[in-house]
């Protein structure tokens, strides 16, 4: 399976071909809407989610509520492009509209410098169109068509929000939480955290930034429950899940770390304090006695939930503008302000439950074929049967 995107954050839309996806799966325009809606929610969230409704068009690969095994098209339309018509217009600009908008002042710790130097705009607006986290919907669009997928085989794919700011969740009762339970109370909390006296704290940290015209990031961790055992492989570098999966969730935009399992603690650990021990049971089959490694050894799965972490720096468009100097006159300058969010931790964590799903869906689909669902399960089921009785 792979997928393409395009689409400008103020342009008409954003669209995806997928390719790939197993024939007979069923998928309904509320199963894509559903994850949308949940990415547009958030603390924290700036009034550019009051202009968007997010809802997809499937356009090609679907039909009688069942994929057909040809490429899906998926189109989500920007509202905000009524407003922008003028100056993103793919003809040539009118005089009336040549300059205007135009991006001269690069936000530090965003793409628009590096990207107008590489790609020789002098309006850094092509750059930041592009680099916009707008452009998370439409991935999102293509990660619920993997979640399906996924929950077809009895896999669920669940995100939290950790921390925002220095405010932690307490996760002590996480074990004991099934994923149906985790979904409930994540839906009800504004930050997506499960600790709510945490979350009031991680809200008043965002009122803060807020406030101050700053803004927030935070950590999120994404749990995919019900993996089965060999999932990527040991063989090639680009095969190991663990490190595809680390790409997947680097790519989102801000995110500037990954953990897997216990991540960084490792490193402070005697070996015998992190390697998960191994054991059997007639009804489970091998399984590990602990879950540190996050269920992932030599680049595959070992049959124990996926547990990955992701941090993502506070968003670089600030209304308290940082330096920076202006590409025209290259006089220093306090960066464009350009409208924003003051924390999308909870929207990245939506957006990076759907990465994550993408990543283990595609693997997915190596290991036990993707031409139609119904061999699929065939081959699932028999592999599922060999790997506990191996
Ligand atoms: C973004 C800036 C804001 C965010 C946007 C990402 O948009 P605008 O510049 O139109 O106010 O709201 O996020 C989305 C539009 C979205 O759908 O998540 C940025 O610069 O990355």
């Amino acid at each position: 399976m792979r997928y393409l995107t395009a689409g400008e954050s103020h342009g008409p839309q954003l669209t995806a071909i997928i390719e790939g996806v197993p024939a007979h799966l069923p998928l309904l325009k509320e199963d894509i809407d559903r994850e949308l809606a949940r990415r547009q929610k958030g603390y924290g969230r700036g009034r550019r989610m009051q202009i968007e409704k997010d809802q997809v068009q499937i356009k090609a690969g679907v039909r009688d509520g069942k994929t057909t095994g040809a490429p899906i098209c998926l189109v989500v339309e920007n509202k905000d492009w009524q407003h922008w018509r003028n100056i993103m217009s793919v003809e040539p600009l009118d005089e009336a509209h040549v300059g205007r908008k135009r991006v001269t002042r690069p936000r530090p710790g965003h793409a628009d410098l590096n990207g107008a130097i590489k790609y020789a705009h002098r309006d850094m607006r092509n750059i930041l169109e592009r680099s916009s986290a707008r452009e998370t919907t439409i991935r999102v669009a293509c990660g619920a068509v993997a979640k399906k997928l996924l929950r077809y085989f009895g896999m669920e794919v669940v995100g939290h929000v950790k921390q925002i700011g220095p405010v932690e969740a307490s996760l002590d009762q996480l074990d004991q939480l099934s994923p149906q339970e985790i979904q409930r109370i994540t839906e009800d909390s504004p930050v997506r955290c499960l600790d709510q006296e945490a979350a009031q704290k991680m809200m008043q940290v965002i009122d803060k930034a807020k406030a101050e015209g700053d803004s927030v990031g935070g950590i999120v961790e994404v749990i995919v429950y019900g993996v089965p055992v060999g999932l990527g492989s040991h063989v090639h570098w680009d095969w190991k899940l663990d490190g595809r999966l680390g790409q997947a969730v680097l790519s989102i935009q801000a995110f500037k770390g990954v953990e897997i399992g216990i991540g960084f603690e490792a490193g402070k650990r005697f070996g015998s304090q992190v390697q998960d021990e191994i054991a059997w049971s007639r009804e489970r089959g091998y399984y590990r006695k602990t879950n540190r490694l996050g269920g992932l050894e030599g680049g595959m799965t070992n049959g124990m939930p996926i547990v990955i972490r992701g941090v993502m720096k506070p968003i670089p468009t600030l209304y308290k503008p940082l330096q920076s100097v202006d590409i025209d006159t290259k006089q220093p300058f306090e960066a464009s302000v350009e409208r924003s969010d003051s924390c999308a931790v909870p929207a990245a964590c939506v957006v990076m439950e759907n990465v994550v799903a993408w990543e283990v869906a595609r693997a997915f689909c190596e290991k036990f074929g993707h031409d139609h669902i119904f061999e699929m399960k065939a081959h699932y089921e028999r592999y599922l049967e060999e790997a506990r009785t191996f």
